[in-house]
């Protein structure tokens, strides 16, 4: 199939966005952000129960209504001692906050608050991320997923990365998902596995007519 680039990224995360590029780029698979793409519609009620559904609702209600293949990314963190919470409610876990940091901060505040009496061998978690690719008129082309395991410890570590990030203790590195690099990061996470089978799907797509 005819595959219109740059791709678009139904999200205004630009940490998300750069991690997916940085995928992407040197498989010649370029992507493009809704606010780098001038796309202003309202935000989609993101009310579904998997990371898979709300994925899906992204992707199609941005491909139907800009009429470009869109590409969505819904991700959190669960963990196992909170019965897989904050889940699918990661990203407004606190509820407050009026910027992108201040909420990852209140994030991350009220995620050790409930953690304070769990012991480290009970603080196991993982990131998901689910990754849906809707066509032009919103039909779903391919779904994708991906984990990352760690431990969250007790108080935040490193500056790389965003959200919940400097509590995500990977044991066998000693260090936090914000201690790694941005490669390391994608080399090992939910979306670097979740965007390398999606560029797997763009290039066995593209390759079949042809080229992109
Ligand atoms: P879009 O819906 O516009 O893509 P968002 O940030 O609201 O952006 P989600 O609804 O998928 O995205 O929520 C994801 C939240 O999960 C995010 O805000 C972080 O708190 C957390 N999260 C997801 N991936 C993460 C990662 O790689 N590192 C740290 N935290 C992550």
């Amino acid at each position: 199939m005819k595959i219109d680039t740059p791709i678009l990224v139904a999200t205004s995360n630009p940490h998300k966005l750069a991690e997916i590029a940085a995928v992407m780029a040197p498989l010649g698979i370029e992507v493009v952000g809704l606010d780098e793409a001038g796309v202003n519609l309202p935000e989609p009620v993101e009310d579904g129960e998997t990371f898979e559904a709300n994925a899906r609702l992204k992707a199609v209600y941005y491909a139907a209504r800009t009429g470009r293949l869109c590409l969505a990314d819904d991700s959190g963190l669960e963990v196992e001692a909170l019965g897989g919470r904050p889940g699918v409610q990661s990203a407004r876990y606190a509820g407050i906050g009026a910027t992108r940091g201040e909420r990852d901060a209140a994030n991350n505040v009220k995620l050790l608050i409930e953690l304070r009496d769990i012991p480290p061998d009970r603080r196991a978690a993982r990131f998901v991320c689910a990754m849906c690719l809707a066509d032009a008129t919103g039909r779903v082309l391919a779904e994708t997923r991906g984990e990352f395991p760690g431990i969250i410890i007790d108080r935040p570590r490193g500056t790389n990365g965003f959200g919940y990030d400097p509590l995500l203790l990977l044991p066998d590195v000693g260090l936090t998902s914000a201690e790694l690099s941005p490669s390391e990061k994608n080399r090992r996470s939910h979306r670097g596995f979740a965007a390398r089978a999606m560029a797997g799907w763009f290039l066995r797509n593209s390759a079949a007519s042809g080229g992109a």
